[in-house]
């Protein structure tokens, strides 16, 4: 028999009734957890990638401190940069910084495409070893950064607020944006294919930064990169959830891209988003923010999430998640709060 947990995880993609819809959160392994901490502490942060004895154990850490339904693979949208040459690293307690950023036609040229995904396979192999180490418990989730946020990443060479030279080079030299965007999305597309045939069982394409770009904009250099990329993954059998930050304005063609499923930004009003997607898988969407309020008030508000997804679906097409990804100084009481209102019926039905 499946776990519970998996079995709830799956349900939400294949639209089977549930008890209620699973939970797993956005960067769930990460800089808030202390076993996290010891880990880098001791090694970089592409060695934790590199090794799959090392990604798994910071995968399983917030399985076994939380009830999630659903594991994440430990990596980073920003594997695809480094494997094209791009030279990307992280600083102790910084942001990314590349070493070769993308400004010219002459700098993509340089990008090394051949052979990427034999550079990637460390990425599938942490799937799998991460898929033998829950022997069927969890869902597994695989990901990869959408063209748009890859191609900001790629052209501005660190993070910024408003990713303004990415931005400009759309509109200077849109054929050299969209050929960069169609060499990152190919990239992801093989990447993503991958992990699937490794284990995961969705995929989610992270869009963090497509909120800063107007509805044409979106749809003009990011919707058909984007379609390819879900109907390619369709056909193997991969779902795909899409996330993009900030999409309350892009929310009318998110629908365009063929993805299974929408992760929503906080700002984003469930019933709304529902009534436009009846059928689609919704995530999200509590504030990640709100972590830091006292307990009773993350689980009321957790709360009022589970009566939208019961009132809409009957908690059907539905995954619990934060509408961002957690934040690096969370409370664990935060969390254990949030997690506590989502399973608050299990333990009075079993106790
Ligand atoms: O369990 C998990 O969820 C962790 C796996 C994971 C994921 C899904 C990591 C590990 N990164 C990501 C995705 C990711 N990486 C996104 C999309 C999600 C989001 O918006 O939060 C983005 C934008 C990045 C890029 C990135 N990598 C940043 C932000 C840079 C910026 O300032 O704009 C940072 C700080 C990283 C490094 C990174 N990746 C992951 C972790 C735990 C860390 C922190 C590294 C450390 O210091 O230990």
């Amino acid at each position: 028999m499946t776990d519970p947990r998996r079995h709830r995880f799956l349900s939400a993609f294949n639209g089977s009734p549930v008890d209620r819809p699973p939970l797993w959160l956005m960067r769930q392994a990460g800089r808030y957890l202390p076993g996290y901490r010891e880990v880098r502490a001791k090694h970089g942060f592409w060695d934790v990638c590199l090794n799959p004895e090392l990604s798994t154990h910071v995968a399983l850490e917030p399985l076994n401190r939380f009830p999630l339904d659903a594991a994440i693979v430990f990596s980073d949208i920003l594997v695809i940069p480094q494997a094209l040459g791009l030279d990307v690293t992280f600083g102790t307690g910084e942001g990314p910084q590349f070493g070769k950023p993308m400004r010219t036609a002459s700098d993509l040229n340089a990008w090394n495409t051949k052979g990427i995904a034999e550079r990637l396979k460390y990425v599938p192999q942490a799937v799998s070893h991460l898929k033998n180490r829950l022997n069927g418990s969890h869902g597994i989730l695989g990901f990869a950064g959408a063209p748009f946020t890859l191609f900001a990443y790629s052209v501005e060479g660190q993070g910024s607020d408003d990713f303004r030279h990415a931005r400009v080079l759309m509109h200077t030299d849109k054929k050299l944006a969209l050929k960069a965007m169609q060499t990152l999305a190919d990239a992801a597309t093989e990447l993503l294919l991958e992990e699937a045939k490794a284990g995961a069982d969705v995929v989610q394409l992270f869009d963090t930064w497509g909120g800063l770009l107007t509805l044409s904009e979106y749809q003009e250099f990011c919707v058909p990169a984007l379609q390819r990329m879900c109907q390619t993954l369709s056909k193997a059998n991969a779902p795909t959830l899409l996330f993009v930050k900030g999409a309350t304005h892009l929310l009318p063609v998110l629908g365009e891209t063929g993805a299974t499923g929408f992760s929503l930004d906080w700002r984003i009003d469930w019933r709304d988003a529902r009534r436009r997607y009846p059928t689609h898988v919704l995530q999200g969407n509590i504030d990640p923010v709100l972590l830091f309020a006292p307990p009773d008030i993350v689980s009321n508000q957790t709360k009022l999430l589970l009566q939208a997804t019961a009132e809409t679906t009957s908690h059907k097409h539905s995954v619990l998640n934060l509408g961002h990804g957690i934040l690096p100084k969370t409370p664990l009481e935060g969390v254990d709060a949030l997690c506590n209102a989502v399973t608050a019926g299990e333990a009075a039905a079993h106790g």
